[in-house]
């Protein structure tokens, strides 16, 4: 085969770079001022906040920039032992889906919120792939508020990709599946006949950020990969790439890859939108979860939705078209001005880039080559603008400048390359340590990117750092793009896997971050608002402890008269105004996690003592000079035993728990 050959010639090409590139290592790649550029003095701010999705881990990771520290690691699809999310009773419905509970995901993708394009620092969203899930954390706090489920979708790849104006968070379902209202209980090799790929549609709230599943298109059974919105002159488009038009079922390393072109999906959802609001969608019953947390009650409520609406593309004939694009295509990114839509083709040895205006006449004057499952498709040379010759092997992401620029990281060759996007010439090239993945420029997928750093993120480090056995630290690695030529600066490793990443100047939100939740705002049901009310209310066989924790002591501290076989609650309030008091609590045996409180907030550990005997518990936070002593006793008697409720408060006096409530039963 043609391309096979070429990619023979290349491979070797490249090997040769590789060779000739990787004894000089480092020392040689990297200038002499880049420690100066990479240094930020004890006590000064980074410039920027890189925030690196965690792969298989479910998390985000915070970064500075230039520095590359760490700081700070933000659970979402993932619990989180440090600060009890996930584990404690307030958290937990986040995690809610329609087949339960489920503790971890896999994080690709995360993307900033924006207006007219540009990043505004309010929320960042994040996909969940494997059990599809969209979730938005707000920028304020560093927490996750909310994760919606996504119906009728199987690997959430594409996903959360935004449009100019945070319209729509939208996401592609990698894994083509029957729909939930079909009886998926049918054979494998009926993928052509059964099996479908929707796309999602998540609207947004502009006030509140809530999100709310607004529709889905239903295409054909391909395998949507990646995507990004139009901007500018084509806001109102969302662009998809896919691979396996072949709609093989099996071995797809081979059966997947047999077709020269696959496809980039041009989706018109303002078109979608008309079509949605003349009733044209087909209700689908469906079950998913929708979990947001309440920063008033500071608690989370998972609900289970019922139905989506469901628009077929192949009725609706001008909602999507396919644009072919060579060969089995990853990245789908849309320059700043909107015009221009690279797809990476991760077997191809060019670079397609589409016009948006060529595409627009070619619809107009139906320039066909025939439909795919009832969708159009446009021909090749009628929206191609022009192709990136040898460009350098497995091409996946493109990130912009700017400035007339383009990035794209080539994971077999393993660099990054630099190229103009009218000439379509390529004018640098930099090896990466080793094999990237995704790239980031900072703003670097929206109509303004800053543009004076790039940062690849790599998935093999061989030799680059400690090893720390079997498994080694994947990295990022930081370069300046400020001239002509990218700089390597820095090195820095991350955790899970790196893929997508986002990153924005620290002044947009630096200024802007909750300081604490104020004590008087706090409307736990469970919260006590001071020492004098903290008490211990015993339900049955359930023990509510109100408690609460100031520097450098628990109230109530000492508890007896817990029975083996009771359900204790710790609600905990911090009683801290101030900023970076949390508490930590945590007993002796408890099976979930520590709390860790924040000042003004409450937070509950559900606790089984399984024996009688002494629990010591204390603050895990080292809060103050006298941390050590914030400590207490739990007293647990056995089954039926005779032992009083009781409880010390502040001053030391043990109190006799008058709120005993008879149980209902
Ligand atoms: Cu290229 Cu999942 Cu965006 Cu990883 S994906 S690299
Ligand atoms: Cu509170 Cu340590």
């Amino acid at each position: 085969m043609k391309s096979s050959k070429l990619f023979g010639i290349s491979a070797f090409a490249v090997l040769a770079t590789i060779i000739s590139c990787k004894p000089k290592g480092t020392e040689t790649a990297v200038s002499g001022d880049a420690a100066e550029k990479v240094y930020v003095a004890p006590g000064k701010y980074d410039e920027i906040y890189n925030f690196v999705s965690g792969g298989f881990n479910g998390q985000m990771n915070v970064y500075g920039l230039p520095s590359g520290r760490l700081l700070k690691v933000v659970p979402i699809f993932s619990v989180n032992p440090e600060n009890g999310y996930g584990f404690n009773e307030e958290t937990k419905p986040m995690l809610e889906t329609s087949h339960g509970f489920i503790p971890w995901d896999d994080q690709h993708h995360l993307e900033l919120s924006q207006t007219n394009g540009e990043q505004d620092g309010r929320w960042i969203f994040a996909n969940a792939n494997n059990t599809p899930r969209v979730a938005r954390v707000n920028l304020k706090t560093f927490r996750t508020e909310e994760i919606i489920e996504l119906p009728n979708s199987a690997g959430n790849h594409s996903s959360p990709f935004i449009t100019e104006n945070t319209e729509y968070v939208v996401a592609g379902t990698r894994f083509a599946v029957p729909t939930d209202d079909m009886n998926g209980d049918v054979p494998i090799n009926s993928f052509k006949q059964n099996f479908k790929g929707v796309i999602s549609f998540i609207g947004v709230n502009k006030d509140s950020g809530d999100m709310d599943l607004r529709f889905q298109i239903e295409a054909p059974g391909v395998n949507f990969d990646l995507s990004h919105a139009g901007k500018g002159k084509s806001h109102g488009w969302f662009f998809f790439s896919c691979y396996n038009s072949e709609q093989a079922n099996s071995l797809l390393e081979v059966n997947a890859s047999q077709n020269d072109k696959d496809f980039i999906m041009a989706v018109n959802w303002k078109k979608a939108e008309e079509y949605l609001k003349a009733g044209k969608g087909r209700k689908v019953k469906t079950q998913y979860a929708h979990n947001k947390f309440d920063e008033s009650t500071q608690t989370a409520t998972s609900k289970m939705e019922q139905e989506v609406t469901v628009l077929s593309a192949k009725e609706l004939k001008d909602i999507c078209y396919f644009m072919p694009t060579p060969k089995s295509p990853h990245g789908c990114d849309v320059d700043p001005t909107g015009e221009y839509i690279v797809g990476s083709g991760k077997l191809a040895a060019l670079i397609p880039v589409h016009s948006f205006t060529k595409m627009l006449k070619a619809i107009k004057n139906k320039e066909f080559a025939g439909e795919y499952d009832g969708i159009p498709i446009l021909k090749y040379e009628s929206t191609l603008y022009g192709e990136v010759q040898k460009p350098g092997l497995g091409p996946l992401h493109t990130e912009f400048d700017g400035k007339g620029n383009a990035y794209t990281s080539f994971f077999v060759s393993s660099e990054v390359v630099k190229w103009d996007i009218k000439s379509l010439k390529v004018l640098d090239r930099q090896p990466t340590f080793y094999s990237v993945g995704h790239l980031m420029v900072v703003g670097g997928d929206t109509k303004k990117p800053f543009g004076k750093y790039l940062v690849a993120y790599n998935k093999i480090t061989k030799d680059r750092f400690l090893p720390t056995g079997p498994e080694l630290t994947q990295s990022a690695q930081l370069f300046d793009i400020s001239g002509d030529k990218m700089k390597l600066l820095l090195d820095f490793p991350t955790f899970g896997e790196p893929h997508y990443a986002q990153a924005m100047p620290a002044s947009l939100i630096k200024d802007k971050q909750l300081k604490f939740y104020k004590i008087a705002d706090n409307k736990h049901p469970y919260a006590t608002k001071g020492e004098a009310e903290s008490k211990v209310v015993r339900q049955g066989n359930k023990v509510h402890v109100y408690m609460t924790s100031i520097r450098s002591h628990f109230a109530p501290d000492n508890i007896e008269g817990i029975k083996v076989g009771d359900e204790v609650y710790f609600h905990v309030t911090n009683l801290e105004q101030d900023w970076d008091v949390p508490h930590g609590f945590a007993i002796k045996g408890n099976q979930n996690a520590e709390l860790l409180i924040m000042p003004g907030e409450t937070c509950t550990l559900k606790w089984i003592p399984k024996k009688a005997g002494m629990f010591p518990m204390y603050c895990t936070d080292f809060c103050s000079a006298l941390h050590q002593e914030m400590q207490g006793y739990v007293r647990v008697s056995p089954a039926g035993s005779s032992t009083p409720l009781t409880y010390s408060n502040k001053k030391g006096q043990f109190l006799l728990s008058f709120f005993f409530i008879k149980s209902k039963n």
